[in-house]
């Protein structure tokens, strides 16, 4: 039987080093969750630029903020049972990480994936937290999902997944309470699906769900939203050092809905895209992947749920690389738009010898903690997930807005406030993050999005 530890001070006596109270916090941590190794390197990344600064502001030790966001409100776990095609009963677990409604309703996206359990959700939960904070709307933070793997289902079994998820799920969500969203597997054909099931149990028409197809409350801009934003924040920190994006040579992983879009963003700023990936491989384009070929890309991932391999016979002057990831294609810009943990401290490497200068993430978590180093020691312009990516969850809390309003906003509105969301968190990585002149946008972006959870917590009492 393992026994959950009460957590302890973060601050002895004094005397220790930050890394003594660090490694200390996280001891408990890990003890108090075990076998959760992406929330353990999550919550380490967070509690090592913020703990100097919680030291600095005793109010956060009184009244013991770190520990209490290291603990989410609560899990949800459930069992899906449903049937495929050949009406054989199939079993899945279902699960809502409800982290923290401090400052608006959960709020997150739900992943099908098979890789799915707690520890994940909870380490996406938790990141969920701090990128809704930096955004400036009113959001806390959730996310869900499932180990169900959508590839090869038919849309039927597709739907029939969906309504068994949201038979249970729809007791715990709402326009006010909980506002899960699409992420790894779920996009507007799932969400589509989630909202009719929801509809017909709980009989209410309500912004329960973002990422809406348009006809039911869906915002312009929304799937554009997160690649879109994380070309935005690169470009944000390119300015800052005086340059832009115009005429970068990049590289983006995956070829889901985050890596299209911020190639087609890209591709307005003038760059060249030279890489596009799935689990199975990389294809290469030394020509660049133009307009012509990401909407062949598109309709391939999109309506034929196809393989990043088949673009070689299509486009043969390109090259399939199975089993590789992109990082070792030279570049200026490197854009991780696939999953957690897919650039090593090798690839960093490689990345850095290469020549590539900025690396803004449209995953979450994309580079492990040793490539981060790599990155930080060579000068690269690191934009971390949780800044560079906000822009798809802020375009959320807009879709809820215009919900709210019972109106919609035209493309230009909302990609105005896109850029200005994506630029109002790139100046408080200026604020917080600025050090010898240079901008550590991991320290920024945590300390900035720790502060407004931070003074709502306190304000609100112990809980
Ligand atoms: P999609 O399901 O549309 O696409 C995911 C892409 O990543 C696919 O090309 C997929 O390849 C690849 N991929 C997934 N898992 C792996 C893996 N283990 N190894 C290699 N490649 C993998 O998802 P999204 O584009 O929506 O999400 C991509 C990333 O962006 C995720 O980290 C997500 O959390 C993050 N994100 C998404 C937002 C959104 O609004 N959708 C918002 C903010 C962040 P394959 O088909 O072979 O699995
Ligand atoms: O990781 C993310 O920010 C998302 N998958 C989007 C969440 C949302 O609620 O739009």
């Amino acid at each position: 039987m393992s026994t959950v530890i009460e957590s302890e001070p973060i601050v002895t006596s004094g005397g220790t080093s930050v890394q003594d109270d660090v490694d200390r916090f996280m001891r408990g941590v890990v003890e108090r969750s075990p076998n959760e190794p992406e929330f353990h390197q999550a919550v380490h990344e967070v509690v090592e630029s913020v703990l100097p600064f919680v030291m600095d502001h005793k109010v956060y030790q009184e009244h013991k903020i770190l520990e209490r966001l290291t603990e989410p409100d609560r899990i949800i776990s459930f069992r899906v049972a449903w049937q495929d095609d050949h009406g054989q009963t199939r079993v899945n677990r279902g699960y809502r990480v409800e982290y923290t409604n401090a400052i608006g309703p959960y709020k997150g996206g739900l992943r099908f994936h098979p890789t799915v359990y707690q520890g994940l959700l909870k380490f996406l939960a938790f990141e969920q937290t701090f990128k809704n904070s930096l955004t400036g709307l009113p959001m806390g933070a959730g996310k869900g999902g499932a180990n169900f793997d959508p590839k090869g289902k038919s849309d039927g079994e597709v739907m029939r997944f969906c309504q068994a998820f949201m038979t249970e799920l729809c007791k715990y969500i709402g326009a006010n309470t909980d506002v899960p969203a699409g992420d790894i597997g779920v996009g507007g054909r799932e969400i589509g699906y989630l909202f009719g099931q929801f509809k017909r149990i709980r009989g209410t028409f309500e912004g329960v769900l973002t990422g809406k197809p348009l006809e039911f409350g869906g915002s312009l801009i929304r799937p554009e939203a997160t690649g879109y934003g994380t070309l935005y924040f690169a470009e944000n920190m390119l300015e800052h050092v005086g340059d832009s994006m115009k005429g970068k040579v990049c590289t983006v992983s995956g070829s889901g809905n985050v890596a299209q879009y911020a190639t087609e963003k890209a591709l307005d700023m003038g760059a060249k895209v030279v890489t596009l990936s799935d689990s199975g491989g990389t294809v290469y384009d030394p020509d660049g992947i133009d307009r012509e070929k990401l909407a062949w890309v598109m309709e391939l991932k999109n309506v034929r749920r196809g393989r990043i391999s088949e673009y070689v016979e299509k486009f043969p002057k390109a090259e399939y690389r199975a089993g590789a990831r992109p990082w070792d294609v030279p570049c200026d810009v490197a854009l991780p738009c696939a999953t957690q943990n897919e650039v090593s401290k090798e690839d960093a490497e490689t990345l850095v010898k290469n020549g590539c200068k900025v690396v803004s993430e449209g995953a979450n978590m994309p580079s492990v903690p040793e490539a981060i180093d790599v990155y930080m020691k060579n000068g690269v312009l690191y934009g971390l997930g949780k800044a560079a990516n906000a822009g798809g969850v802020a375009v959320s809390g807009l879709e809820m807005s215009q919900n709210s309003l019972r109106l919609s906003w035209t493309r230009e509105e909302v990609d105005e406030k896109l850029k200005g969301i994506m630029k109002g968190i790139h100046q408080q990585c200026v604020e917080y993050g600025t050090e010898n002149g240079k901008v550590n946008y991991a320290k920024g972006a945590n300390i900035a999005g720790f502060k407004k959870v931070a003074d709502a917590l306190v304000a609100q009492g112990v809980h």
